[in-house]
């Protein structure tokens, strides 16, 4: 079994900036240690990060294609904006999770609401890097039932 890990805009700056919200991991860290629990629990992790939001949505539209059979997401900033990203996991119709480091629920009011939640199993986040781990796990216990 294959899982895609999509991570958004600017996730390829974790572990330079921002440690205090986001972490001191950077995403090569929370990469090598997703691939670690795919081994660890049987399955394969492709992770893919980008900055462009096309790309990301052909990523989403490659994913059957590609034998992959369920998501994680952290959109980034795009979380917060864009019709486009949703539009792409609710045409895929794999089970997707959506994740993020912080709790996006305790910051600013214009991250408290997301676009993509409606359109994914669950929404996880505010433990950091663990909260890949965490959705990781979440979504192999979706892939059973
Ligand atoms: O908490 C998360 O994972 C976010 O998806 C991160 C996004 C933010 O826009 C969302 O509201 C919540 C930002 C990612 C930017 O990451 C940086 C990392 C280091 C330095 C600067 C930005």
């Amino acid at each position: 079994m294959k899982i895609l890990v999509l991570h958004g805009p600017n996730l390829n700056l974790l572990g330079t900036r921002e440690p205090a919200i986001y972490g001191c991991q950077t995403l090569s860290d929370i990469d090598t240690a997703l691939c670690a629990l795919g081994r660890e629990l049987g399955v394969e992790v492709v992770t893919f990060q980008s900055n462009h939001e096309g790309e990301l949505i052909d990523r989403i539209h490659q994913a059957r294609l590609d034998g992959i059979s369920g998501l994680l997401i952290n959109p980034g900033g795009y979380t917060h904006t864009s019709v486009a990203l949703r539009d792409a996991l609710a045409g895929v119709s794999l089970p997707s999770v959506e994740v993020h480091l912080s709790n996006i629920h305790a910051r600013e009011q214009f991250r408290h609401h997301s676009f993509i939640a409606p359109v994914v199993a669950a929404q996880i986040g505010g433990f950091g890097a663990e909260s890949y781990l965490l959705a990781l796990r979440g979504i192999l216990a979706i892939l059973k039932k």
